[in-house]
């Protein structure tokens, strides 16, 4: 899949995205696999869920994938994945490269040498819940977890100097001004290897540096007259830097989040988000987001009037990523959990492998200018003791990684809450009209959780809604306009984005729980409250055919965005 900019023009790069050979291995153990016992009789498509496909629907276990690839010159090479659900193995010419956990975020591999000629890949992916493989997965949540190579794979070939990461952040708007971080990799140290950063097909920096292994280099550079991003206009500059024989381009906009007063403000203006939260789920293709339905989702997402996507509870495919950044919709990007025990939460190798991911998380979004904030844990004991510290260690990382945007968490459990210190922005999931109360008294919840955050000392914090609405059946009606039925989940979130937009003015943002149907868990006790085994709050269904609510959404986000824009100008 490739991105929406050309990422690399000197380093050759080789898509590997394609029909793979495949072999369901079932409760194999992949300790125990060689290479010779494995018989590939099936093909599988890469991006793809394995088990979304008719012959392997709701299969858990082991999957070996297999592709081979042209190796044009000897030399060091790089796998990189965007995702593999969510155990893998991967092995280069029946020698393994390296493990990976966790699902969602982007890992590569690295052949120090490699020969001349065509070479296999080969992928063991696993997706059962085995705690020895990783700690991040539960079956618990109220998601399904497909396996599979789920986004793109590439195959790099490096030389003995290679980028490894580049992060480019705001420094200054007014200035134009944005720094550089690179890391470099080498075989040895190199002196005197010229750098250059160029903008708009021109240099903006020239340099000659010295690289040593493993060392970062900072700079910082201006883009004279470059447009600045915002939702209004979505200016993107593209940024391409050349360090000797390698380079790397990033596409990304000035622009600088603040919060303060209540609000988030995008380059000093205040923004009040309005959207939903999004799963990247599809009955056909599992957690893998082809081309054509992630430009679907955009297109839904804006005609529905949203500036605003939770990315629950995972990190987005980097390519829906791109087109928000194009269409100026304000992303959270959310490390995976969902209220994890808290046995689990203060476990330590748990701990590090959520910051693992964190990393790789913030690796694969931190220059996409749609991104405005970092998300942690959805749902998890953020009211118990001994799981603070493991508040202060994510957050803590995302703020050492990336200290230009503000941090958060989803609290389920507001009025006991004991770190909405930690975060920059409150983020509340509840569930009035829903999972208690009656839709009428969805107004007084609202004011009452405001309230206490303020009373707690965090006024000054912006307030957002993450997550609040109602189940609707598709097409489901009756005479009463009960639980399940279209008419109820329209009424109830008519009367939260009513709220919301005219009855206060402390919450400043909404994540409407949820944009498109998905399916849930198989966790019994999950599955008796959801019918179909979908989770069905959408406003479309997991097909994306609207719900009577998305027009109801639609009017009244399009009334407040028109609003906004008439006060801006
Ligand atoms: C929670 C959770 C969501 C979803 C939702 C629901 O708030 O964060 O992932 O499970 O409830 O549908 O009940």
């Amino acid at each position: 899949m490739t991105r929406r900019f050309v990422r690399h023009e000197r380093r050759p790069v080789t898509a590997l995205d394609g029909i793979w050979d495949f072999a369901f291995l079932g409760d194999a153990d992949p300790d125990r696999i060689t290479r010779a016992s494995l018989v590939f009789d099936e093909v599988m498509a890469v991006p793809g869920s394995f088990d979304a496909t008719p012959a392997h629907a709701g299969r858990r276990g082991l999957a070996a994938y297999r592709t081979r690839v042209a190796v044009e010159r000897p030399g060091r090479h790089r796998l990189v994945f965007e995702a593999v659900h969510h155990w893998c193995r991967v092995l280069w010419n029946g020698r393994p490269l390296r493990d990976h956990a966790g699902g969602f975020t982007r890992f590569s591999a690295d052949i120090e040498h490699a020969e001349a000629g065509t070479a296999e890949v080969i992928v063991l992916v696993d997706n059962r819940f085995d705690d020895a493989r990783t700690l991040l997965h539960q079956e618990h949540f109220d998601w399904y977890h497909f396996g599979g190579i789920t986004r793109s794979v590439e195959l790099h070939r490096l030389g003995d100097l290679w980028i490894d990461r580049l992060q480019i952040s705001t420094e200054d708007i007014e200035e134009r001004r944005v720094a550089l971080r690179l890391d470099v990799g080498a075989t040895a140290l190199a002196e005197g290897v010229p750098l250059t950063v160029e903008w708009r097909g021109r240099p903006v920096l020239t340099d000659t540096v010295d690289v040593i292994p493993g060392e970062r280099i900072e700079r910082t550079v201006t883009l004279p007259g470059a447009r600045l991003w915002s939702p209004d206009d979505p200016a993107l500059q593209e940024v391409s830097v050349r360090l000797g024989d390698d380079d790397v381009r990033e596409r990304i906009g000035l622009r600088e989040i603040t919060t303060g007063g209540g609000r988030l403000a995008v380059n000093g203006e205040a923004v009040t988000l309005l959207g939903f939260n999004r799963h990247e789920s599809h009955p056909q293709f599992g957690h893998a987001q082809p081309e054509a339905l992630l430009v679907a989702d955009v297109q839904q997402i804006r005609d529905l009037g949203c500036n605003f996507i939770r990315g629950s509870h995972y990190p987005q495919d980097p390519l829906f990523l791109d087109l928000c950044d194009e269409a100026g919709i304000l992303v959270w990007s959310e490390s995976v959990g969902w209220q994890y025990p808290v046995e689990r939460m203060t476990d330590p190798a748990f701990v590090a492998e959520q910051l693992d991911h964190i990393d790789e998380m913030v690796d694969a979004a931190v220059n996409h200018p749609s991104v405005v904030m970092w998300g942690v844990l959805n749902e998890c004991p953020s009211e118990v003791p001994e799981c603070r510290p493991v508040y202060e260690r994510l957050l803590g990382r995302l703020k050492e990684s990336d200290a230009s945007r503000p941090v958060t968490y989803a609290s389920f459990k507001i009025y006991e809450d004991l770190c909405l210190d930690l975060v920059d922005v409150v983020a509340v999931n509840t569930y009035p009209g829903w999972y208690f109360g009656g839709v009428e008294d969805i107004p007084a919840e609202l004011d009452r959780i405001a309230a206490h955050v303020d009373a707690a000392g965090h006024a000054e914090k912006p307030l957002i809604i993450s997550e609040i609405g109602a189940g609707a059946v598709p097409g489901w009606n009756d005479a009463n306009n009960g639980h399940w039925t279209e008419e109820y989940q329209t009424a109830l979130l008519e009367k939260v984005v009513r709220h919301v937009l005219e009855g206060q003015d402390r919450i400043t943002g909404l994540g409407i729980w949820v944009l498109g149907d998905f399916r849930s868990t198989e966790y019994r006790e999950m599955l008796l409250k959801r019918p179909r085994s979908i989770n069905d709050k959408g406003v479309v269904d997991e097909y994306r055919r609207p719900k009577q609510a998305y027009a109801a959404v639609r009017s009244l986000f399009g009334e407040a965005g028109r609003r906004a824009r008439q006060s801006r100008r």
